[in-house]
């Protein structure tokens, strides 16, 4: 029996010594010193012993269970810590790698475009005026001077809600009764800008929406002479200082006289190319006195009052500036055309 003891003993500590993981340090536990284990079998048998041996079987065996315990405790504790180097060494983080980059962010090309319209303006002393893009017919078209069944009131080119004279704005000049209306009888100096709903086909040159950016100037002695000093400085700031401008008659309901502004093609300086259409010149924007009666509506008397007001669609200008022929490429969301401005 005491030899048996010894021999389990011998091996006991050879099998530990051995173990590689964990695992196998917890069945070697529970084989050895285990409830079922086979040093606890071997208690049970000290009732075969004599007398005098039991006592000596039953030191023994006490000793090699502690010593059994410690051992196992020490390589538990070393393939514990060698399992942790182990993680350690394959989880290491290189401190020294560059961090991941992050991604930046950029204007939409129409964004900027609106933004150096607002910087121009802005330096002439304008202020950005914003307004409701959910407007009544009577502001979108009414008090601008529209006759009751002008062509823009059709339902094939404004979009109507159920409220038969709630429509998208066609146009921000909506805005521009507001404006009126808030600031009479003081002098104005307001931009427009915004978003604007036509019922239209989207094309490559049409959309259902496109921003615009409108201007109104409203004071006691304005003259077609400050429409047309204000916008010329407008379009060489924008395009170039040795840009030429051109005023042609032209119709608006809210204005009276009206003109159309071209300015000499940026990329061919007026001898004519593809964008220009071989005439030299570009149209840029409408504009025009402020109608009598829209002046009235916005609250100044026309026989005080004038002013001048102007309007221009700042995708048709970047189109034109960076040689888009497609309208619809702005709203596609598509990063590789996105992303080149
Ligand atoms: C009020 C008084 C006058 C705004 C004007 C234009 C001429 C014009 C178009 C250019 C391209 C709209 O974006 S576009 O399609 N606009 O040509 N707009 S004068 O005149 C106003 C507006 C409001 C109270």
């Amino acid at each position: 029996m005491l030899d048996e003891l010894e021999k389990l003993y011998t091996q006991s500590l050879e099998t530990l010594g051995s173990a590689q993981e964990t695992a196998v340090l917890e069945e070697w536990y529970r084989d050895t010193l285990g409830k079922k284990g086979k040093i606890y079998l071997m208690t049970r048998q000290v009732g075969q012993l004599s007398k005098e041996e039991r006592p000596i079987f039953g030191k023994r065996i006490n000793v090699i269970k502690t010593e059994l315990q410690e051992a196992y405790d020490g390589r538990l504790g070393e393939l514990k810590s060698a399992e942790l180097e182990t993680e350690i060494a394959s989880s290491a983080i290189d401190v020294t790698l560059p961090g991941r980059p992050v991604t930046a962010g950029g204007l939409h090309v129409v964004t900027q475009t609106l933004r150096e319209i607002y910087r121009i303006f802005g330096d002439m002393g304008f202020q950005i005026y914003r307004s409701p893009d959910v407007e009544t017919d009577a502001y979108n078209f009414e008090l601008l001077n529209f006759p009751p069944h002008h062509p823009a009131r059709e339902m094939q080119d404004s979009f109507y809600t159920e409220k038969s004279d709630v429509i998208l704005r066609t146009h921000t000049s909506a805005g521009q009764i507001r404006a009126m209306r808030e600031y009479h009888p003081e002098p104005i100096r307001v931009i427009l800008p915004g978003m604007c709903y036509r019922n239209e086909q989207i094309t490559t040159r049409s959309s259902i929406q496109f921003t615009q950016v409108e201007g109104l100037a409203v004071g006691e002695n304005i003259t077609f002479a400050d429409l047309k000093g204000t916008l010329t400085e407008f379009a060489k700031r924008l395009f170039g200082a040795d840009r030429k401008t051109r005023f042609r008659a032209s119709y608006f309901p809210f204005t009276e006289p009206s003109a159309e502004m071209d300015v000499t093609c940026f990329l061919c300086d007026g001898k004519g190319c593809q964008i220009c259409k071989y005439t030299g010149w570009l149209e840029i924007l409408g504009s025009g006195m402020v109608h009598p009666n829209v002046l009235r509506n916005g609250g100044y008397d026309p026989e005080k009052y004038t002013g001048f007001a102007f309007g221009m669609g700042p995708e048709r200008i970047t189109m034109l500036k960076y040689g888009i022929d497609d309208l619809r490429l702005f709203w596609r969301n598509d990063l590789r055309f996105l992303q080149q401005f």
